[in-house]
């Protein structure tokens, strides 16, 4: 008894609705939810066009249904982690609404976004032949561009290596990843974690990754070789909001303690990648260089002072000239350890210079190591990774 949600917002309707349908000829699969995060255009073409199949002499084989997101947190914006959270409500109680006709509870939960071209029925089974292998957890991961992921491995990846060294974290492949399938006890886990549940905004992933790690569920990391196709990001500035949300959810976490007790954690070996992927630029160089003389305030100089020399200095001169080459890994790092004892996500100062540090980082790593080529860059950031795991596990 498997569930399918497709979490979504604005995004190309046909595509949306293609996902759907692979989704429902599954055959492991029994209904397919889409969770849409207002009534906005988007939401009534795809309401639209699943009442009109239904109502052909072709109607969907299995239940598809459609909600607006509840809101379920009080403090954070409403984002991707209501949509999640109202996903796994309806999984929890789905068989106890008449309406719905599942004769018994709903065993796994399948999320996938909604806008990948690459989605096919692989996807589904491979998460499938992972929960009949008996874990608790199937992620799916796969390669993607050496400039994306950069949320990923700078934030989420840095912050578990720095913040928790001897257990699993470090070790998840995509830890933002939203391709994945949880069977049920971690869905009654997780709903009964508050943090998870007033976690509305792009912080949901990084609290499903590290509350599934910290309770010691088992995890399958399945490898999809096609990767996920999903339109270019303009400059860094779209991500800005991932960003601040990201980090700000890795800093509510900090001081949570993570058993070191060895959990079951199996990577599936990844294959050759190809060159649409290892060609492929993840945004857009020039236009993000100008970011880092933008919206300064005098108040952002002042917090500067907070920081080490380097990264001060550095960020100095940025806002005159785009410099960058300062903000090597080291200090990335230092920089990161202030920010984990001051960034405030509500603050408006603090998350443009969050965001101007990172701009930095990710030119300052997009120049050295993605110019020497695809498998250099990968090999920089792997590590990046494994270096601060280590020295933070000799520290500890
Ligand atoms: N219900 C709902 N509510 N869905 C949303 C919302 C919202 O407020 N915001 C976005 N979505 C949907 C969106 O329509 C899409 O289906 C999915 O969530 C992902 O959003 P997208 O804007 O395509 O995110 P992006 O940049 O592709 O990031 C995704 O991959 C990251 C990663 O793998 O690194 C997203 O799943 C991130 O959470 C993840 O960290």
């Amino acid at each position: 008894m498997a569930l399918v949600c497709f979490p979504f917002k604005k995004e190309r309707v046909p595509t949306v609705l293609r996902n759907v349908d692979i989704a429902v000829r599954h055959n492991c699969v029994d209904a397919v939810l889409l969770v849409g995060a207002t009534k906005n255009e988007c939401y009534r073409k795809i309401y639209a066009a699943i009442e009109a199949k239904n109502n052909s002499d072709q109607p969907y084989a299995k239940p598809v249904h459609i909600l607006v997101q509840t809101r379920l947190a009080t403090v954070l914006r409403p984002g991707k982690g209501d949509g999640m959270n109202t996903a796994m409500q309806f999984f929890l109680n789905a068989h106890e609404q008449p309406a719905n006709h599942f004769t018994e509870p709903l065993k796994r939960l399948h999320f996938y976004d909604a806008d990948i071209e690459s989605f096919d029925h692989n996807w589904i089974t491979k998460a499938e032949d992972g929960a009949a292998l008996g874990y608790d957890v199937v992620r799916h991961y796969f390669p993607r561009s050496s400039t994306d992921a950069q949320v990923t491995w700078q934030v989420t990846k840095v912050g578990f290596a720095l913040l928790w060294p001897r257990t699993t974290l470090p070790w998840v492949q995509q830890p933002l990843g939203g391709e994945l399938c949880f069977t049920r006890r971690v869905v009654e886990a997780l709903m009964a974690e508050p943090r998870v549940m007033q976690q509305s905004d792009w912080g949901i992933d990084t609290m499903y990754t590290f509350f599934c790690a910290q309770k010691g569920f088992s995890l399958l990391e399945s490898y999809v070789p096609q990767g996920k196709m999903h339109a270019l990001y303009g400059g860094l500035r779209d991500l800005k909001n991932m960003l601040c949300e990201c980090f700000a959810a890795v800093q509510s976490l900090r001081h949570e303690p993570v058993s070191e007790e060895p959990t079951v954690h199996r990577i599936d070996p990844a294959t050759p990648v190809p060159s649409c992927i290892t060609e492929k630029i993840g945004y857009d160089i020039e236009k993000s260089m100008r970011l880092l003389r933008e919206k300064w305030t005098a108040r952002q100089k002042g917090l500067l002072e907070l920081f080490p020399e380097k990264a001060k200095c550095g960020l100095l001169r940025a806002s005159e000239w785009p410099e960058f080459m300062f903000m090597d890994e080291q200090c990335w790092v230092s920089a990161y350890k202030v920010l984990l004892d001051h960034f405030n996500v509500f603050d408006e100062d603090w998350r443009e210079l969050i965001f101007k540090m990172w701009v930095a980082r990710v030119l300052n790593y997009t120049m050295r190591h993605v110019t020497r080529g695809y498998h250099c860059a990968l090999q920089a950031n792997t590590e990046m990774v494994t270096r601060l795991h280590m020295r933070r596990t000799m520290e500890l």
